[in-house]
């Protein structure tokens, strides 16, 4: 039976971890949808459909990933995906311990969707979506954390802001 992984995240904005992370999900399962969601604890710079968008272009040479964007519960976005697998990407011992809590409550709604969580290659382990925003914020180069789409939308959303 055909596998599907869901890899979900704000990915405000997408860097080269979480790339990677999709890449090598590509190669895993059958299927992989990236899901852009909400997450209650941050205040997004781009929308849900910006986001797609960026999305879409930095993951168009993997014919098995698709992009899309729910504000919903992941778990009930991933049911009715069909997904058989949460995927998380793990960097620190500080994102284990904000993981797991995720991964025991999602179980607790859905026993059959299994959360697998994939550890970052070294040369990605500093790269947040946050550390490059300011960065960006401060006009410095942010050119090996994320591809040039993504720099060129975060100069003119912060041009914008600061108008
Ligand atoms: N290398 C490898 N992995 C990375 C890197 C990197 N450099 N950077 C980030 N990652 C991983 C993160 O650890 C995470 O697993 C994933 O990539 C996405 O990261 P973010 O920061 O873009 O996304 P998050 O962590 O803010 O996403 C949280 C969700 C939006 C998935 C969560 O809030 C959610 O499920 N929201 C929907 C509402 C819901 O269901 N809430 C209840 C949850 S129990």
């Amino acid at each position: 039976m055909a596998k599907t992984a869901i890899f979900p995240g704000s990915f405000d904005p997408v860097t080269y971890g979480h790339i990677d992370i999709i890449e090598r999900c590509a190669k895993l399962f059958d299927y992989v949808i990236v899901g852009v969601l909400h997450n209650q604890a941050k205040s997004p710079l781009f929308t849900l459909e910006e986001k797609k968008e960026i999305l879409i272009s930095v993951t168009s040479e993997w014919s098995n990933v698709t992009v899309d964007a729910s504000k919903g519960l992941l778990i009930d976005y991933a049911k009715e995906k069909n997904a058989n697998v949460i995927i998380r990407g793990l960097r620190s011992v500080s994102d284990f311990e904000y993981e797991v809590p995720q991964a025991i409550m999602n179980r607790k709604l859905d026993n059959e969707i299994e959360t697998f969580f994939m550890m970052t290659k070294d040369e990605y382990q500093a790269i947040s979506s946050s550390l490059v925003k300011e960065i960006a914020k401060f006009n410095g180069d942010i050119s090996n954390f994320v591809p040039a789409i993504v720099s060129e939308k975060m100069k003119l959303k912060l041009n914008s802001s600061f108008e």
